[in-house]
């Protein structure tokens, strides 16, 4: 029998890792390679150590913590997160999954009960686009969809290549075809993560079980005007690149909430203004756009109606818009037999739960390309997340983590 997690270590973890932090007093901030990350990568590995767990890192940066098991001619079973955050975040996105896998590890080795397949608890390179505008880094090359030439192109704002960042930091690029798994070479993969959502706070319930993981399309926007004078620009004369920017913006609100799809969302986070000045017409505008939904189509049909719209804005207004595609996922439909052992489990602890979409995406949606993989949630508070109210009692994430070890530790033990 398992014994339940130790809420006072989750928290301790949790605390620590918060400390590794650039932005002290304005919510957390620990950005991919970073000082602060660095810092947080090598106190994960100390307390892995300490656990017991045989810790290494792959040519990009992915770190494992492994729990041997009785025969590793199986293939291992994993769970695991990321550590890098948004700017000005909170202290569990991502967080709660490494230590809810920490703690779910040292319950089953306490336990001493045996097990076939190796079980490790995996820290994803850099999930969150913050530093190179592209997610899951880590994740999408052991999936094959990043390659080491395409580590060449990919900058961060001070124009540093992740090849470049990666080289300096001592990974070796010969390894780095290593990173990427076929299927088979992982077993089943299980990610325990904060809502991000309002469901389970509203409804008081502890656990969520990821039916599907939405997928994101990322467009790099840039819409040319003409910059003017504020005053000596009659209305009728302008090509006003913020109020085209502004319409398009509008546009993609209105077509993903009237969306008939499943769960669809469209945001534009990121907005630069050139010149930026008071009395200026801007005749320059940078912009993301970021389209979700659980099923390709319906982010098929959001976006053709984008591009039509995108077309009347032009010729409306007399400006120039260009869409660089940066990314565009595929949605994951979670394993039906994980899921069904996830919530066995909820029953047999007595423990409530609910079935849920995942509107934000996962290093579960490049994991599950190569593993059989579900997650489970546990409750965002006001379902606030990539912000510094983000809150989840640590009390949840101990259940969670109670669902997630007794999950993992039946998935090492099955033969196929
Ligand atoms: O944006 C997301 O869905 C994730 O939190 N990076
Ligand atoms: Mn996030
Ligand atoms: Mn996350």
């Amino acid at each position: 029998m398992l014994q339940k997690a130790n809420v006072t270590r989750i928290r301790a973890w949790l605390e620590k890792i918060n400390t590794f932090n650039s932005t002290p007093g304005a919510g957390t901030t620990r950005v991919l390679f970073t000082k602060e990350e660095l810092a947080s990568r090598a106190y994960i590995k100390e307390e892995m150590n300490k656990l017991g767990l045989e810790v290494s890192e792959d040519a990009i940066g992915n770190l494992f913590g492994v729990l041997r098991g009785k025969n590793r001619k199986f293939a291992p079973v994993w769970t695991g997160s990321h550590i890098d955050t948004v700017l000005n975040a909170g202290m569990f996105d991502g967080m709660a999954g490494i230590v809810s896998g920490m703690e779910a590890l040292r319950l089953i080795k306490e336990s001493g009960i045996v097990f076939k397949r190796d079980l490790a608890v995996v820290v994803y390179t850099s999930e969150e686009p913050t530093r190179f505008g592209l997610s899951c880094l880590g994740s999408r090359a052991m999936a094959g969809e990043l390659t080491l030439e395409d580590t060449r192109s990919i900058r961060d704002e001070e124009g540093n290549s992740l090849y470049e960042v990666l080289g300096t930091l001592g990974y070796d690029y010969k390894e780095f075809a290593a990173v990427k798994r076929e299927k088979g070479d992982v077993y089943a993969a299980v990610e325990l993560h904060i809502e991000q959502n309002l469901h389970l706070d509203k409804e008081g319930i502890p656990i969520g079980i990821v039916k599907g993981i939405c997928a994101p399309t990322i467009y790099e926007v840039t819409i040319n005007g003409c910059q003017s004078h504020a005053g000596g620009t009659s209305m009728g004369d302008r090509h006003d690149a913020f109020t085209a920017a502004s319409e398009l913006t509008l546009v993609l609100e209105k077509l993903a909430r009237e969306s008939k799809g499943t769960y669809v969302t469209g945001t534009v986070g990121k907005v630069n203004v050139l010149p930026n000045a008071v009395n200026v017409i801007p005749g320059e505008v940078h912009m993301s756009i970021d389209i979700r939904s659980i099923d390709v189509e319906s982010k098929k049909m959001v976006l053709n109606k984008l591009f039509t719209e995108k077309e009347r804005i032009e010729s409306e207004r007399g400006v120039i818009i260009s869409l660089d595609l940066e990314n565009d996922d595929i949605p994951l439909k979670c394993d039906e037999n994980i899921i069904r052992i996830l919530k066995n489990n909820c029953e047999n602890l007595g423990i409530t739960y609910m079935d849920l979409i995942s509107g934000p995406y996962h290093d579960s949606l490049f994991v599950g390309r190569f593993a059989k993989t579900a997650m489970l949630f546990v409750p965002s508070k006001n379902g606030i997340s990539h912000s510094k109210e983000e809150w989840t009692d640590f009390e949840d994430i101990a259940l969670g983590t109670d669902v997630l070890a007794h999950t993992l530790l039946e998935l090492a033990n099955k033969d196929n």
